[in-house]
């Protein structure tokens, strides 16, 4: 073998090893032991291919509204579950009873015990509204500088915060241990749509606002389950993803949202390019992500992704693991299954579900030795 050939392959494995290795360390150093060993059972998963996820599995699908919480689409389809387990807090700031998507908060906390014990991962993130004009959190007037410290609304926003904490210390397992939960706060941060989005905030304020919340649950309310991801939807350059990145003390995981979008049509010309437009945007974004990740010791994921109603019968491998076989990622999460929404009057659904047109596809995905689903992860004990 030529010498240089040799250092090429040495240094390969040497990068890899330093990508997903032993020294990628939690932010929080009093992190529980669950917490500490889902972080680096993710590490070890991330080497070997990339978990499902799908957004209130449990909680409803496309053709049922209610269940004891056995119920699942993917299951229907597979006869497995994801392996992991999206949620949304949207609403606990008040107390309510049910958050923004109608799941009873009750509930969700049956769920995410549910997915623990099963050995699951579950993942939240919160929709909060916005707490200046209490309207939702797609209102963008400018609320950041309102929430920080001697801002007129620090005191409602801290009440909102201890909501949340204390739903989040409420979240045991059978157990009795604390579920360590893979927190997403203020994501999509480079879209102008959220209050805390690029339209409504100075990247200085969105980094105060990120480090103020962390240090609110990890010092005040001492949570110590919570692996902290930060999350930017789609982007184009290394700057662009880079720009309001919180630091290292203050995130465990590095991540994306990106949806295709089509006009939902019917033709060929518009799926195909739908398709094209997608595939090249999360080759780059995973491109970026890939070596923001190596650089900075963290744990990469595509947070968020689907096309809507899945309109392409070959999505599952011709479009979604076409580009994914090429990195490596911990998790991809698809967005909920709501069904028929009525005032849009259309369906809004992201992953298939029992005779769905790409259910025949998603079999395949399923079946690759690099796909995991929760028999692969439950195998795995990550919390062990
Ligand atoms: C959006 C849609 C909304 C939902 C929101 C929060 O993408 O699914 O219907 O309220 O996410 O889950």
């Amino acid at each position: 073998m030529k010498l240089n050939k040799l250092v090429a392959i040495m240094s390969l494995a040497i990068t890899s090893q330093t990508t997903f290795g032993q020294e990628m360390k939690l932010m929080d150093s009093k992190a529980t032991t669950e917490t500490k060993n889902l972080y680096k059972n993710l590490q070890k998963l991330t080497n070997k291919g990339v978990m499902f996820g799908h957004q209130d599995d449990l909680a409803y699908g496309v053709e049922w509204k209610t269940s004891d919480g056995k119920r699942s689409d993917i299951h229907d389809v597979v006869k497995d579950y994801p392996a992991v387990f999206g949620w949304d807090l949207g609403k606990i700031e008040y107390n309510a009873d049910k958050n923004l998507d109608g799941i009873p908060f009750e509930k969700m906390r049956q769920y995410i015990r549910q997915v623990y014990d099963m050995g699951g991962i579950n993942t939240i993130s919160w929709h909060v509204d916005n707490p200046v004009t209490k309207g939702s959190a797609w209102d963008n007037t400018n609320a950041v500088s309102a929430v920080l410290p001697g801002g007129k609304e620090y005191k409602t926003y801290q009440s909102w915060m201890k909501n949340a904490a204390n739903f989040i210390k409420t979240l045991k397992g059978s157990d009795g241990k604390q579920i360590p939960i893979l927190f997403r706060p203020y994501h999509e941060l480079n879209g102008g749509w959220f209050w805390w989005g690029k339209d409504s905030t100075t990247t200085d304020q969105y980094i105060r606002l990120y480090q103020y919340t962390v240090d609110y649950l990890k010092n005040k309310e001492g949570l110590h389950n919570l692996i902290y991801m930060y999350n930017t939807n789609t982007f184009e350059t290394a700057e662009e993803y880079a720009e309001r990145y919180p630091g290292d003390k203050y995130v465990d995981m590095v991540s994306f949202d990106n949806y295709q979008f089509n006009k939902l049509n019917g033709t060929e010309a518009d799926l195909n390019q739908s398709r094209d437009k997608f595939k090249k945007q999360i080759r780059n974004g995973l491109t970026i992500l890939d070596a923001f990740a190596k650089e900075h010791h963290k744990i990469p994921a595509f947070a968020e992704t689907g096309l809507e109603t899945v309109a392409d019968k070959d999505w599952w491998t011709g479009t979604l693991l076409d580009v994914l076989k090429d990195f490596k990622i911990s998790y991809v999460l698809l967005w909920r299954n709501h069904g028929w929404m009525e005032k849009e009057k259309k369906f809004h659904y992201y992953a298939p579900y029992a005779g769905h047109p790409s259910a025949v596809d998603f079999v395949k995905f399923y079946d690759q030795p690099n796909t995991f689903f929760l028999k692969d992860v439950a195998k795995e004990n990550v919390y062990k």
